[in-house]
């Protein structure tokens, strides 16, 4: 169906065409087309008038006008520290001692002395020790968000930094049914430091939906990885957050 809008352009063109035909002529045998040339100096200037102003609108130029999709923008979320910890098998089987000192950022620290029972390292030997941390209350500002990564921090320590000394985590999404594959963080040093497992865009391998991201959901598993049974290993903290858009 032709568009009324375009009906009532035509027409009104033509009546106006009309006009100026008895005037100085009007050549509407392209359709509209341009004003030609035979009408004389000033009898052009009136055509020409005549016709811009009844044109389609200008079409914009698509290389400077096209509407561009502006970039997501990514929201984070604070670090969140988990309010249960226990520990898991593997190594000498006792996790850390303490490890409600790790649930707050407080200077008072969890401690996993000579760990593992092994020298491998390696993030899935059976022979190292492992930590679980869960009920962590994420806050994510958006009813639908689009997880755009995950991170693990902890504050720790080692009493020797010599070899090899770090941390590898898994999330699990499920309450510790399933796990990701293991990141792993920095090398610990004998002070305190800031470490992390994952980043603002890395999904672990995965997608996550937000419900995954729930506090009976969400856990975070920590290995303490060493080539030296004698390594100690404290941490005053562990947090976790997500970006999402
Ligand atoms: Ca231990
Ligand atoms: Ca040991
Ligand atoms: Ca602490």
């Amino acid at each position: 169906m032709r568009p009324v809008g375009l009906v009532l352009r035509v027409a009104t063109l033509g009546l106006i065409c009309a006009a100026a035909v008895a005037a100085a002529g009007c050549d509407d045998s392209a359709g509209g087309g341009a004003p030609t040339e035979s009408g004389g100096g000033s009898a052009t200037l009136v055509n020409a008038t005549v016709v811009d102003a009844m044109a389609s609108p200008p079409i914009a130029d698509p290389t400077s006008a096209r509407p561009t999709t502006p970039p997501p923008v990514v929201r984070q979320t604070t670090w969140a520290v988990p309010r249960r910890q226990a520990p898991e098998s593997g190594g000498d089987g006792d996790g850390w001692a303490l490890g409600d000192a790790a649930l707050a950022d407080d200077g008072v620290e969890a401690f996993d002395k000579d760990s593992g029972a092994g020298l491998a390292a390696s993030c899935l030997s059976a022979a190292k020790d492992r930590h679980r941390f869960d009920d962590i209350l994420l806050q994510l500002d958006s009813s639908a968000p689009i997880i755009d990564g995950i991170e693990v921090g902890l504050e720790a320590r080692t009493d020797d930094a010599i070899g090899q000394v770090y941390f590898c985590v898994q999330l699990s999404w499920d309450g510790g049914q399933t796990w990701t594959e293991p990141e792993r963080t920095n090398q610990l040093t004998a002070e305190p430091a800031f470490l992390t497992a994952g980043l603002p865009d890395d999904t672990w391998g995965r997608t996550w939906s937000a419900g995954e991201l729930d506090n009976g959901r969400l856990a975070v598993r920590v290995i303490s990885v060493s080539d030296d049974t004698r390594r100690d290993l404290w941490i005053d903290w562990i947090g976790v957050r997500a970006s999402y858009h």
